[in-house]
């Protein structure tokens, strides 16, 4: 009788690890929000640049103000590429991918691995003007500490 019961207990169990399977298993793969980057990544960066550049520049790089929307940033040894300004009450979706070796980015508490050749998808909905930092998580040479991107927030025209 006990055998039975634990012969069944078991089945019962393999057959619902087996169903969830599909589950974990692809989610383990491929987080949602991810995707695998698209050869022109880098020029979409560069068209973004060139159509939204405001004129100023920190730490060398141009400021951008990108239209609510998509939005493209490259990480790169050692810094997050271009500085962003978006507007406060509005949406975007950051495509952040890296253009070298594997970085990783946090933004707001939360972070997502950059390994060469995924885009990962960080929605942003800012609603205070405020600055943001990214900052890389994944050693990436000895500036790493310094590898950092910024994205001010401003008011809306
Ligand atoms: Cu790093």
């Amino acid at each position: 009788m006990r055998d039975r019961l634990t012969a069944a207990l078991i089945l019962i169990v393999g057959v619902g690890l087996i169903a969830a399977m599909p589950t974990w298993w692809s989610s383990e793969r491929q987080a949602p929000g991810a995707y695998a980057a698209p050869p022109d990544f880098s020029r979409r960066v560069e068209a973004m640049v060139a159509a939204h550049a405001t004129g100023a520049e920190i730490d060398g790089m141009p400021v951008v103000r990108p239209p609510p929307g998509d939005v493209w940033l490259r990480a790169e040894r050692w810094r997050f590429y271009p500085v962003l300004e978006l507007e406060a009450g509005r949406e975007y979706r950051l495509h952040v991918a890296s253009a070298d070796v594997p970085h990783a980015v946090v933004l707001n508490g939360v972070e997502r691995p950059l390994p060469p050749g995924l885009v990962q998808i960080l929605p942003l909905a800012p609603t205070d003007e405020v600055t943001m930092t990214l900052q890389c998580s994944e050693y990436c040479g000895l500036p790493h500490t310094r590898m950092r991107g910024k994205i001010m927030v401003v008011k809306a025209n």
